[in-house]
Parts: structure tokens; C-alpha cells; sequence
């Protein structure tokens, strides 16, 4: 089932003669099975690990098709499970400046925002790649809820566990500019995929800032203050400056950088086929970050063969989500190999510069 909805989704991507008309003539093309990832985290992939500050749940991107762009609710990847501190039986009131708004407000204001996907500044190889996921979103832009003039603000959110972590803080509050809130569409989430947010991904209301990473995307929010431009920056924001890409880790909220997502791409399935014309190899792969449209990538196995070309359809248009694409190849020969991907006409692709999403199969 999952591989046809994969197969179906490499036809709406396009790809109207998975194989091309020579294999039309030379018969059928048999599914042999998957090549899988190695030397990643053998985490549990699609299930709930941990607790608090350490709750996790890693999405699974290999089974991502046409149709599961948008993720459900209990795929959605989970990064800090709801902390065992938070009274759900009182009544939810989000300060804001010098008000106490209740939620019902916020709720009352919110409509649909779009589908935006979040990753994890933290998403690596260890775990699968699988913090990261896209939603449908509903809430209220955070500029509206602001006194007109507001030129910083922070944005807090409840985050006390009673069991301390030992690889992150508690505490999630992060200093975005009046300029980040018109620029990103940065928005009070009530909703996700058209229901009330999960525990764990906030409820009651969370911050989605549209293109920068997750850990700005601060969850229970209940406190949004005006600050001053000598603003300290947060422990979270600390937390998280060299996952940002930040320049050391600044003492002033005004000296870090926008915690925005470079163009990135990885592979996320790749299939091997056998054919009349010999065994094939099928790479069905992602793109997601930055905001411009981008055509093309290109596809490195290592220094043993030359790179290939990939086209990808990502426009502009779609850069708050992800993208699928796909390429088709002759099977690897026997050895170790390493995926890359670049592309040459983005602004700027740190990650992939940095060979970050490289993924190994063994053949
Ligand atoms: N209150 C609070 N908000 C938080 C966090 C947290 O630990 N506490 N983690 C952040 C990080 S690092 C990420 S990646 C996203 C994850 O959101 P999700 O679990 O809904 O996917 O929430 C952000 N918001
Ligand atoms: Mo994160």
C-alpha cells in the first residue's frame, strides 16, 4: 500500500513513465525492496519516547507520498513532551504587554494560516532526520495582538518539568523583532490540522514562526512582553545558537541572526527495482527551507561518479512546506555510498554545505 501511494506519488510529481519508454518495451519493472539508510540512530521511528524535556517522536520520512505532506497529528514530530507541571485545570490567560488575554480571545481571532512545516534545529542523522514535519495551522497573526510601535518583543512559554533533563534546559522564551513578525507571518497557533493543538504540541496556543527553525516556535505560550533593544538573549536562545547557526552565542537578543531554515534537500526513500534493462535504483527525496524557487539539484554519491541532476519543482510559492522529488538511476555497484545534494542557484544552503543531511546506503 505504501508503495503504491509512493509510485503514485512520483506520477503526480510528474513522472508519467517511471521507467521511461524503453522499459515500456522491455516489460515489466518488479519492486525488489528497500536499500536502507546506515550509520543512523536506530531510534523508533512514528512512536513516543521520553518524557518532558526529553519526549520525543521522530516522523518518519520514508513513507511520505503526495498524499501525507501534511502529517497527522500523531506523526508530527515531538520535540518536549507537555510538561508534568502544567495545570490544565485552570484557566488559560497569555499576557500580553500589559493584558491578560484569555484564550477564548485568541481562539475567537484565529483563522487559517496555511500549511507550515517546523523542523527541529537539532534534526540529525542521529535521529533518522525525523524532527521535522509540516501541518495545516489556524491562529492569529502575532503583530495583531501587539500595541502599534512595538519594536521587540519575547515570547515565553510555560516549560517547568519536574524531572530535569540532562541534555536540555527548561525554559523557552525567545526575542524576535518587529521586523521577524511582518517578515515571517509569525502567528499564535490554536489549531493544527483543523483541531485543537495536541498536548504536546502546545495546547492551548504555541508560536509558529513560518521558515525559522522550531526552537523559536515556542509551545504554551503564556507571557508576550515588550523589551527594550539591550534585551539579553533568553538560556533558550543561548540553548540553540549554534543549531541557528549563530556567531558564538550572543549576550544580546539583537545580536542573533534570524533563525531561519536555508534550502535543504535529502533523500528520503531510495528503491531497488529490477528491469529488463538491468536493476535500478529509485530516490524519492525532499526539499524544503529558504524562499525561493528552485528547479534543479544536484545529486553527489561520492568522488567515484560524476553528479547528477535532479529536477525539482519547488517554487517559490511552496517554501513555508516541503517538496518531493525524484530521480532514477542504474543500481549503485557493491560498495558504501554517500548522498548529497546541492543546489547551486539557492541564496544560501549552510546545511547542505556542510554535507549535514549526507545519507549512506550499502549496496
Ligand atoms: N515551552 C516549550 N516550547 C518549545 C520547546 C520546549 O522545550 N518548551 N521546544 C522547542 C523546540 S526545540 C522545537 S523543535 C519545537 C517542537 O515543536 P513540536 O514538538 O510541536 O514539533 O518546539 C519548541 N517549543
Ligand atoms: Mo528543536
Amino acid at each position: 500500500m505504501q508503495r503504491r501511494a509512493f509510485l503514485q506519488a512520483l506520477l503526480v510529481a510528474g513522472c508519467a513513465r517511471p521507467f521511461g519508454e524503453e522499459d515500456e518495451r522491455d516489460g515489466e519493472a518488479t519492486f525488489e525492496g528497500i536499500v536502507p539508510f546506515v550509520d543512523e540512530g536506530a531510534v523508533p521511528l512514528d512512536t513516543l519516547v521520553g518524557e518532558g524535556l526529553d519526549g520525543r517522536l521522530y516522523t518518519d520520512l520514508a513513507r511520505l507520498d503526495e498524499g501525507s505532506l501534511v502529517v497527522d497529528d500523531e506523526l508530527f514530530y515531538v520535540r518536549t513532551r507537555t510538561p508534568d507541571r502544567l495545570d490544565y485545570g485552570r484557566a488559560w490567560v497569555v499576557r500580553i504587554v500589559d493584558r491578560d488575554v484569555a484564550i477564548e480571545q485568541i481562539v475567537a481571532r484565529s483563522r487559517p494560516m496555511g500549511v507550515t512545516l517546523l523542523e527541529c534545529s537539532g534534526n540529525t542523522s542521529g535521529g533518522s532526520f525525523g524532527l521535522m514535519s509540516a501541518a495545516e495551522w489556524s491562529g492569529v497573526p502575532l503583530v495583531e495582538l501587539l500595541p502599534p510601535g512595538a519594536s521587540r518583543v519575547r515570547v515565553s512559554g510555560f516549560d517547568e518539568h519536574s524531572r530535569p533533563s540532562a541534555r536540555s534546559t527548561a525554559g523557552a522564551s525567545w526575542v524576535l523583532t518587529a521586523d521577524d513578525l511582518a517578515r515571517t507571518g509569525a502567528f499564535l497557533a490554536t489549531s493544527m490540522n483543523g483541531g485543537p493543538l495536541p498536548r504536546d504540541h502546545g495546547f492551548p496556543v504555541r508560536l509558529v514562526v513560518p521558515g525559522w527553525y522550531g526552537c523559536t516556535c515556542i509551545k504554551w505560550v503564556n507571557e508576550i512582553a515588550l523589551v527594550g533593544d539591550d534585551e539579553p538573549a533568553t538560556s533558550h536562545m543561548k540553548e540553540f545558537a549554534s543549531r541557528t547557526h549563530q556567531a558564538g552565542v550572543p549576550a544580546l537578543a539583537r545580536d542573533f541572526a534570524p533563525a531561519s531554515i536555508d534550502f535543504a534537500a535529502m533523500p528520503i526513500r531510495l528503491e531497488r527495482w529490477r528491469t529488463a534493462r538491468g536493476p535500478r535504483l529509485r530516490i524519492g527525496g525532499i526539499a524544503w527551507g529558504g524562499d525561493e524557487t528552485i528547479g534543479e539539484l544536484l545529486l553527489s554519491f561520492g568522488d567515484a561518479l560524476p553528479v547528477e541532476r535532479v529536477v525539482v519543482d519547488r517554487p517559490a510559492s511552496a517554501a513555508r512546506s516541503w517538496t518531493l522529488w525524484h530521480h532514477e538511476r542504474s543500481m549503485l555497484p557493491p560498495g558504501r555510498w554517500a548522498l548529497t545534494l546541492r543546489a547551486p542557484s539557492a541564496k544560501r544552503t549552510r546545511r547542505l554545505d556542510q554535507r549535514f543531511y549526507a545519507r549512506a546506503v550499502v549496496v
